[in-house]
């Protein structure tokens, strides 16, 4: 069967799964919460990333479904994990473009509130410079929509995109994700550590909450928490855990 043939019969199956990476407080390390990383895990082949099965939902549009399923998974998972450590924690999901331009979006939200009990606050959804400027009267109406709802807008893989900062006054953005590419080489790297000063300042200036992703060294975290960054994910402080871990993680640390 085709990529596309298995991954529809997979939806159907359950073979998909999330796991959770926590963000931690750059300074206490506390956990404050969790991004939600797809996984499919595929009878005879283990895991499959989501780098390669993303893109494939994306061109064939099983990812309003999937998304669907990821969303509502999320919330739930996060309300047991508040359970389990007995504070607030927020979750981080990644929403794709053809998730951002669908009509039914934002009802895939409200049906994954009002099923888990989540407060629309503690839902972080992680979008791309790209997609708010593919169409932004579109992005406007619909973050207008989640704003109303107290939801948070992330922009994932901040840096990286070909857009001027202007979406940053335009839209209401409560967080920025430093892509992992201006991370890797603190705090060696002259330049890295020029761009992330400017980041971490610029969003200091905005108000807005920074965590820096794919930390994998203490001087990098020791360089971030020294420079105001509010958050870290990386393989330092967790990698994407199955459930389970997750909530000995979180037990521990209680
Ligand atoms: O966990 P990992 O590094 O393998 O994820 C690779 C990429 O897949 C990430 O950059 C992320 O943007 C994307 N991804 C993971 N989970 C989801 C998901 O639930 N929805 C969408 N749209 N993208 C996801
Ligand atoms: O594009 P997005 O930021 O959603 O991608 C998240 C991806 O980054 C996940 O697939 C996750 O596995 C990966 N990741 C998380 N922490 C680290 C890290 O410390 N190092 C590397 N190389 N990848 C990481
Ligand atoms: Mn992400
Ligand atoms: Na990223």
């Amino acid at each position: 069967v085709s990529m596309e043939a298995a991954m529809f019969q997979a939806v159907r199956d359950g073979e998909f799964l999330l796991h959770y990476q926590p963000i931690v407080d750059a300074r206490t390390r506390q956990i404050m919460g969790f991004e939600a990383l797809m996984r499919w895990n595929r009878p005879g082949q283990g895991m499959v990333s989501p780098a390669q099965f993303i893109p494939m939902a994306e061109s064939n549009g099983l990812i309003n479904l999937l998304g669907a399923w990821a969303m509502k998974a999320a919330c739930v998972q996060i309300k047991r994990f508040e359970e389990i450590a007995g504070r607030p924690l927020y979750v981080s999901v990644n929403v794709s473009p053809r998730q951002f331009r669908n009509d039914q979006f934002i009802d895939v939200v409200d049906e994954a509130l009002a099923l888990s009990g989540l407060d629309g606050e503690k839902l972080l959804l992680e979008i791309t410079e790209g997609i708010l400027m593919a169409d932004p009267e579109h992005a406007e109406s619909l973050l207008t929509a989640m704003t109303a709802r107290r939801l948070k807008i992330a922009i994932d893989d901040f840096g990286t995109g070909y857009s001027s900062l202007a979406y940053l006054k335009r839209f209401p953005i409560a967080t920025l994700k430093i892509d992992r590419a201006f991370i890797k080489d603190l705090p060696s790297s002259v330049k890295d550590v020029a761009i992330c000063n400017v980041m971490l300042s610029l969003a200091s200036h905005l108000n807005l909450n920074t965590v820096a992703e794919g930390v994998e060294k203490e001087e990098q975290m020791d360089f971030l928490a020294a420079h105001g960054c509010s958050m870290i994910q990386g393989f330092l402080t967790g990698r994407p855990l199955m459930p389970s871990d997750a909530a000995a993680l979180l037990k521990a640390q209680a």
